[in-house]
């Protein structure tokens, strides 16, 4: 692993990718979830943001994000490769509830998911999280930092989440793309252990 930090943007994908993995960059309504795309492609991300209006007002909740103006309304797609072998698309949710059948519809093909988590409404992770496990998606968390926001010793963020053990937790920075690399990695190696255990349990 390592290339994706080194390598410049590259439109074409390297001969050597033998694996290509769906993931799905999910979290309530601004998370950063697009920006945390936006970082990590080194493909022109695709997005569908619309600007936000007055009819929003009364049920998205922009505290701490008022400079935002406009929300992902289908999705955000982007690539990453995280080594010579193994690239992985990136698909970033809309933030609404009121898009949970596309969340689920999202979560066909899909490897695993990261949700972005705001510690200044941790509460608003958990119908996301409900729909993966529905669906037996795994997951990492990765707490977005935004200014202000409080900090939590990773124990605390884990019982307020109500996190199994082996779910990973990180905190990353999604307007940087190193830190958003990170938090990848923490689900790629999440999902990676995990494949090995099923397939030890089943040999
Ligand atoms: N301070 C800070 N601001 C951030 C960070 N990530 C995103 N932002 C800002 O937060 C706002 C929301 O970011 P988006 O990426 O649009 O969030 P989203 O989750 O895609 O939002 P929806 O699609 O509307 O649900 C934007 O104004 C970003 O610039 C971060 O890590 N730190
Ligand atoms: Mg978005």
């Amino acid at each position: 692993m390592g290339s994706a930090l080194a390598s410049d943007r590259a439109v074409y994908l390297p001969g050597t990718v033998r694996v290509a993995a769906k993931i799905l960059v999910v979290g309530h309504f601004a998370v950063g979830k697009t920006t945390f795309v936006g970082s990590l492609s080194e493909i022109r991300p695709l997005r569908t943001e619309e600007t936000m209006t007055q009819a929003g007002a009364l049920v998205d909740d922009l505290r701490g994000t008022e400079d935002k103006t406009t929300t992902t309304v289908a999705m955000d797609f982007g690539r990453l490769t995280l080594s010579e072998s193994l690239v992985l698309y990136l698909f970033g949710a809309p933030g609404q509830r009121r898009f949970t059948r596309l969340w689920r519809d999202m979560t066909h093909g899909a490897l695993g998911a990261l949700v972005l988590a705001d510690t200044r409404r941790l509460e608003q992770s958990f119908p996301v999280m409900a729909v993966l496990e529905e669906h037996g998606l795994p997951y990492a968390v990765a707490v977005n930092h935004f200014q202000g926001a409080p900090r939590f010793a990773e124990s605390e963020v884990r019982e307020a989440l109500d996190l199994l053990p082996e779910t990973p937790l990180v905190t990353c920075d999604a307007r940087d793309r190193t830190s958003s690399t990170q938090a990848l990695i923490a689900l790629v190696q999440h999902l990676q252990s995990r494949q090995a255990r099923i397939s030890q349990e089943q040999a």
